[in-house]
């Protein structure tokens, strides 16, 4: 639908219970089997899988209206102009009586946004020290003064399950609305045994209980907690915890699939975040780690030698770290850039990650929210896609590559999720515009329609 068609929206019809799928936890069944959307103007499908040089700006979209795309299950059966979706419908022997009928009302259809950066799970804010940053405090600094990560860690080391759990839902509601189905998500505000299991643990409910679906990571290294902080030797005795304590009693239970460090001067060195990820290699876990957030730090290029899934923030990475990510990119053992535009933004950094080189050199680059209560308090990847194009220079398609194809591989669910093809999970967003450019465009509103996951309606905006 066009700017001045958006009312149209009241139209859409709702199908399902707004919630769950056959077979999940929540156990609510819809009536259809199957989910037609019709009245489609555009769609930018993602397919082709990973986005990296020229081709991060290819959306391998299908215009001129008149499209449609159907689910059958959780799974997409076919995109593309009506007659051809019918026909594959009819081919693979499915009535249309068993698909439930969605008007997207010319508007756009992409994948499920994925979010495949988020601290989600803590509790308190902190405004405050926002509001010391702006009068010239630094973010290490204030972190070395006890502040920072470590006031989110009290908070939620004394908050129970249900204040976590609430504040995670709240949050979650509002990336659905935004149009995130799935989200990457991190302990890391616990720093002790008890309290790293008791976060991932929640992400694990957060995930079972859906709709939007979640990708547990351990942040064990996300900073060095308070109780080692005054011993000389605290780091290292701290990280000793996390390779005998810590990783074996999450590896065990089987609760993250990757493990990631904040690898920072001032916070941890390659060297410690070396050790670190040779342990949880060996436990089976997948790397991926915070590198070079505010200096060069040696991240990127420990990220390229490890075999790192991801690189996320890389705001500073050396010349050296960007020859060692595209020399890995070349050579067919891609680390996919997760670029955090937000959070040099609200840093006030004025010091954003090089997308533009990154692109260049063949290096694959997402884009996430970094949902924290420091650095970037937001939920919302059109925002973020926003920043990335009036910061970075990124072109909205290559924004749009970053936030679905790119960011699927980001958390190694590149052959799952994040393009409309068939036979990948049915993630859709249909979006109030007529074009993937419009999405960036309206800087900091909402233009979700619809949110489809796994085959269901689980969104609908009233317009
Ligand atoms: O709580 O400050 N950078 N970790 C590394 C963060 C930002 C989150 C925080
Ligand atoms: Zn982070």
């Amino acid at each position: 639908m066009s700017e001045a068609g958006h009312g149209a929206g009241h139209d859409l019809p709702i199908i399902g219970s707004g919630r769950g799928t056959p077979g999940d936890a929540a156990g609510h069944l819809t009536a259809s089997p199957g989910l037609l959307i019709e009245g489609v103007e555009s769609i930018a499908t993602l397919s082709g899988g990973l986005r990296r040089g020229p081709a991060q700006a290819d959306a391998a979209e299908i215009g001129g209206g008149h499209l449609a795309v159907a689910a059958w299950g959780d799974r997409l059966v076919a995109a593309g102009p009506l007659n051809e979706v019918l026909r594959r419908v009819a081919e693979a022997g499915r009535s249309l009586d068993d698909f439930a009928r969605l008007d997207a009302a010319g508007g756009l259809v992409t994948p499920g946004l994925i979010d495949a950066h988020t601290h989600l799970v803590f509790a308190g804010t902190r405004e405050f020290e926002w509001q010391m940053r702006s009068r010239g405090a630094g973010y290490l600094e204030i972190l070395h003064a006890g502040g920072g990560i470590l006031s989110t860690v009290a908070a939620t080391r004394a908050a129970s399950d249900s204040e976590l759990l609430t504040g995670a839902r709240r949050r979650l509601s509002e990336m659905l609305a935004n149009g995130t189905t799935t989200a990457e998500a991190k302990s890391g505000y616990g720093l002790n045994v008890a309290t790293e299991v008791r976060i991932l643990e929640l992400i694990g409910l957060l995930d079972r209980q859906g709709p939007v679906q979640l990708v547990p990571t351990y942040l064990g290294a996300h900073a060095v907690p308070a109780e080692f902080r005054n011993r000389p030797e605290g780091t290292a005795e701290y990280v000793d915890q996390i390779i005998g304590e810590q990783l074996p009693a999450v590896a065990e239970q089987g609760l993250a699939s990757f493990c990631d460090v904040f690898c920072e001067k001032g916070v941890f060195d390659p060297t410690q975040t070396a050790r670190i990820f040779d342990a949880a290699r060996d436990l089976g876990l997948r790397l991926r780690v915070h590198a070079d957030e505010l200096l060069p730090s040696g991240g990127a290029e420990l990220a390229a030698e490890l075999g790192c899934v991801s690189a996320d923030h890389l705001a500073a990475p050396s010349s050296a770290g960007i020859d060692a990510l595209a020399l890995a990119a070349r050579t067919g053992r891609p680390v996919v850039a997760t670029l955090l535009p937000a959070t040099s933004w609200f840093l006030g950094k004025h010091h954003f990650a090089p997308a533009r080189r990154f692109i260049d050199a063949g290096i694959p680059v997402a884009l996430a929210t970094d949902l924290n209560p420091g650095t970037s308090p937001t939920v919302s990847l059109p925002l973020v896609m926003s920043i990335a194009c009036v910061e970075m220079g990124m072109t909205p398609a290559e924004a749009l590559a970053a936030v679905t194809v790119n960011a699927a591989h980001s958390i190694g669910l590149g052959s799952e999720l994040g393009s409309v093809e068939p036979g990948k999970q049915a993630d859709l967003v249909i979006w109030d515009v007529p074009n993937l450019g419009q999405i960036p465009y309206w800087l900091g509103s909402n233009r979700v329609s619809v949110v489809v996951k796994r085959g269901r309606t689980i969104f609908e905006r009233a317009l």
